[in-house]
């Protein structure tokens, strides 16, 4: 029996070796130590022994199961801290690697040349203004002189919510809402760029489309400071040696009032097919602000003048970018957006 025993030991502490995974000495424990196991086989068959050899046998069981047991635990501990590293090694979080980069998009190319208008008009001390889309008729119209019988009130013309109530032509009625608040105070610059609304849509009219009109109002403004400070800007967009030139023409807000051409920024003026041969491109409306809105709008027109200036951007950024057709703008075509 002892040599049973010793035979036992032998083997069992082999297989506890030799097990890779925890789960497996469960079942060497049931098969050396259980109800049913080999040592319990020993001790059951300990009845055929003598009196003196009881004991020792007895004994000597009990320390074999013993070991066994110290092995069995010791070899489940080393497995377990092997299984946990394996675990670690699997979860590993290398935080030196490089990120997932996300996508950002980017700026809308209405946006961009917006943005740079912005800029261009804060770095001459004017001030950004903003105001409602849907206006009234009065700030629309009636306080840009604008009279009834104008084209731009027909319906046909303009996108009407009510009689009295009008999706915004162009971003005016904001200087006229300006006015208001800060008359009789001057100096006032002020830019006011957003989206206007007319009934209008081919391939260079958008029934959308963005604007910046600026005005300047103190004392003694005079029409060579609209042109030098439009000849600024000009400069800025499209190119150092540009030139600007007014013509005569007519708004109902405005007078004198001039059409601004900048001279051609794809032919410096030689002539070509985008400029009509001419050397010039009309970008801008512009003109002294009429003594009948500076009224209305808190001023006296007898101490202050005022000059004021509008363009499309949509436009300006067609010049600037050589597009052809103003509905890329608007078309959502991420072959075009991605470029910018
Ligand atoms: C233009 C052309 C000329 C203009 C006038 C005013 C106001 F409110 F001050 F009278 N704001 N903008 C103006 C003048 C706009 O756009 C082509």
């Amino acid at each position: 029996m002892k040599d049973t025993l010793q035979d036992i030991k032998i083997r069992a502490s082999q297989e506890i070796q030799e097990v890779l995974e925890s789960e497996k000495l469960k079942g060497i424990q049931v098969k050396y130590l259980g109800k049913k196991g080999e040592i319990t086989r020993v001790l059951r068959s300990m009845g055929s022994l003598s009196k003196e050899e009881r004991p020792v046998i007895g004994n000597l069981a009990n320390q074999v199961k013993e070991e066994i047991s110290v092995l069995i635990e010791e070899r489940k501990a080393q497995l377990a801290r092997g299984e946990k590293a394996a675990q670690w090694e699997k979860e590993r979080l290398d935080v030196t690697l490089p990120g997932n980069l996300p996508f950002f998009g980017q700026k809308h190319p209405l946006t961009l040349v917006m943005d740079e208008i912005k800029e261009i008009f804060l770095g001459m001390g004017f001030t950004i203004a903003d105001g409602p889309e849907i206006e009234t008729d009065y700030y629309n119209f009636e306080a840009l002189n604008i009279p009834k019988e104008h084209p731009a009130r027909d319906m046909q013309d303009s996108f009407y919510i009510s009689e009295e109530i009008v999706l915004r032509t162009h971003t005016s009625p904001v200087q006229i809402r300006t006015m208001e608040k800060v008359a009789p105070e001057v100096p006032l610059r002020i830019i006011a760029p957003g989206k206007v609304y007319r009934r209008d849509d081919d391939a260079t009219h958008s029934p959308m489309f963005h604007q910046v009109e600026g005005f300047a109002v103190d004392k003694d403004i005079s029409l060579g400071d609209l042109k030098g400070t439009l000849l600024l800007f000009a400069r800025q967009m499209f190119g150092k040696e540009l030139k600007i030139r007014l013509r005569p023409s007519f708004f109902p807000f405005t007078e004198p009032s001039a059409e601004v051409d900048i001279s051609c920024v794809m032919c410096r003026g030689e002539g070509c097919r985008v400029c009509g041969q001419s050397g010039w491109l009309e970008v801008l409306g512009a003109g002294m602000i009429h003594p009948r809105v500076l009224e209305v709008s808190g001023y006296n027109p007898e101490e202050v003048t005022g000059y004021a200036f509008g363009m499309g951007v949509e436009r300006i950024a067609m010049l600037k970018y050589g597009f052809d057709d103003l509905r890329l703008f608007f078309s959502n075509d991420l072959r075009m957006l991605s470029q910018f």
